[in-house]
């Protein structure tokens, strides 16, 4: 069983088996929990993702996909890089939002990864408005079957850190 736990706080300082990015498919860094992983986690990270798309990923990973590599200086032992896909008010992509955490601990279940942290993916730069990714993340990561213990959700901000903890108590009960 996997437990589902929520704290408030940077991703980077998270110590975890495997901290997941939320990253865009060329796997070279950007802004928000990117830039921030590869800034703590320093040249390995980078030059892990450059390595990959030299090879499996040479035209990048596609959204909804998940790879990991190497912590660098994270207080973790990898980093798994999943690319969430882009808020679209016209399209549904709730099943690309969803393929990124079934991915995500996958990939966490292939390398023997007990704790998981994840972002709220897709909900900065990529504008998924947080209460809708709140309620895929957890329903996604719930139904799931993994080997993954712990999925700990890292919740930027306090609106996030509630909207996560409403849809954490389910439907029906205060809050
Ligand atoms: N720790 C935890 N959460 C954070 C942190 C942090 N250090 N920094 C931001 N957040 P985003 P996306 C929150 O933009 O929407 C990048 O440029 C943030 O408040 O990081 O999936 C990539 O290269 C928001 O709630 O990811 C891609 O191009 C959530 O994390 C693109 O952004 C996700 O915000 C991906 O956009």
């Amino acid at each position: 069983m996997t437990t589902v736990t929520l704290v408030q706080g940077d991703i980077t300082r998270q110590h975890a088996d495997a901290l997941v990015n939320a990253a865009n498919s060329s796997l070279l860094g950007g802004g928000g929990v990117d830039g921030a992983i590869h800034r703590r986690g320093g040249p390995a990270v980078l030059a892990a993702c450059r390595a990959l798309r030299a090879s499996r990923y040479g035209k990048g990973l596609p959204t909804g996909q998940a790879v990991a590599t190497t912590a660098g200086d994270l207080d973790a032992r990898w980093v798994i890089h999943t690319v969430g896909p882009v808020w679209s008010p016209t399209e549904d992509r709730s099943h690309l939002l969803a393929s990124c955490y079934r991915e995500s601990l996958r990939a966490a279940d292939g390398l023997g990864a007990r704790t998981v942290a994840f972002p709220a993916l897709s909900t900065g730069v990529y504008r998924w408005p947080m209460e809708d990714a709140a309620r895929i993340a957890i329903a996604t990561v719930r139904a799931t079957p993994t080997t993954v213990e712990e999925a700990r959700f890292v919740l930027f901000d306090t609106h996030a850190y509630e909207t996560f903890a409403r849809e954490l108590g389910g439907p029906g009960r205060p809050g």
